[in-house]
């Protein structure tokens, strides 16, 4: 098995939180990002093999070359809408009832699919703010239309780019009622489009997003893969039914346990690499952590391979073969 990483750039903000919305790290709050990334890769090197951006917040037409300067030979393995990030979509972006709010979502989100596209990214989206905050606040019946509408255009635009596009399922926050909201709506999502021919559509797996639903990560991750719908994974960890975004295993250790043993099951790495060339799996950092919980973190999912040092004899072999113009430092 082949497992890579990947670090979500935004793991090194300035920590916010609604009680301190200037951050617990204010120091970082008006980093430029082509020095956040300088700082992600000087202090973590080979732990990380590559990268992950929202559009067009911290990636865009304006950075992406300084972007890949600063990374210094790692890749940008996926791309993240960024709908969530602005408050022009406070009361959704997809499922706006507003139709000009909705046409400049769908417009943003064909353009994340292209910057990904550019960089052979994948594209992953994260439907955070496609939801509602109260009873008679939604025309469910449209918004669920309008969901998969722009998710279809999202898919079909990455198909033309010979990319994945991930979806990535939370059942609340920001919006308090996300539409996609469990495993079960993200199969329906990724069912209606394969009825109409797109298939390059898998499920990102969060897995705090799946423990805060009582979603069990093995059964879940076995059942994706028998459907070859097993796509990138964001490892985290978490007390209960919050986003706390804490490191691999820090809790529901048995569970993540148990999803390794799947993963392996799965051939994961090897799917993935087959299929892709590419990463399969990201490390987030959430709030709480310094360079020890990181270190523990990649520790974790190596879990999934016979040993450390083949894993690295592998990866160079892999980055040799299929990515020769990335700088041989892996
Ligand atoms: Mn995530």
């Amino acid at each position: 098995m082949t497992l890579k990483t990947s670090l979500g750039i935004w793991a090194l903000g300035p920590m916010i939180t609604r009680f301190v919305p200037v951050g617990y790290q204010p120091q970082w709050a008006s980093e430029n990002i082509v020095d956040k990334v300088g700082r992600a890769v000087s202090g973590l090197g080979d732990l990380i093999d590559d990268y992950e951006f929202h559009y067009p917040q911290e990636i865009n037409e304006g950075n992406a070359e300084a972007i890949k300067g600063a990374l210094q030979g790692h890749g940008i393995y996926c791309v993240a809408t960024g709908l969530h990030l602005d408050p022009m979509f406070g009361r959704g972006g997809l499922i706006s009832p507003d139709a000009s709010v909705r046409r400049e979502a769908v417009r943003r989100t064909l353009a994340a699919a292209d910057m990904a596209g550019s960089l052979r990214a994948n594209f992953i989206i994260w439907p955070g703010i496609e939801g509602y905050n109260y009873p008679f606040q939604t025309p469910y019946r449209e918004s669920w239309t309008w969901l998969v509408e722009g998710i279809g255009l999202a898919a079909q635009r990455c198909k033309e780019h010979g990319i994945k596009l991930f979806l990535e399922h939370k059942n609340s926050e920001p919006a308090m009622k996300i539409l996609m909201r469990n495993i079960g709506m993200t199969l329906h999502v990724i069912h209606k489009l394969r009825a109409q021919g797109i298939d390059n559509v898998q499920v990102n797996m969060d897995w705090q997003h799946l423990l805060m639903n009582g979603e069990n990560l093995a059964e879940y991750a076995a059942m994706l893969a028998g459907e070859g719908l097993l796509g990138h994974q964001h490892a985290n960890s978490g007390w209960g039914t919050f986003d706390d975004d804490n490191m691999v295993g820090a809790t529901a250790f048995m569970e993540t346990l148990e999803l390794a043993l799947e993963l392996r099951r799965a051939h994961y790495g090897d799917n993935q690499r087959r299929a892709a060339g590419l990463r399969p799996l990201s490390v987030h950092r959430g709030r709480n952590r310094g360079r020890a919980p990181k270190r523990a973190a990649v520790a974790f999912h190596r879990l999934g391979c016979r040993t450390h040092r083949r894993r690295r004899t592998a990866r160079r072999a892999v980055t040799k073969r299929c990515r020769p113009g990335v700088r041989g430092r892996l």
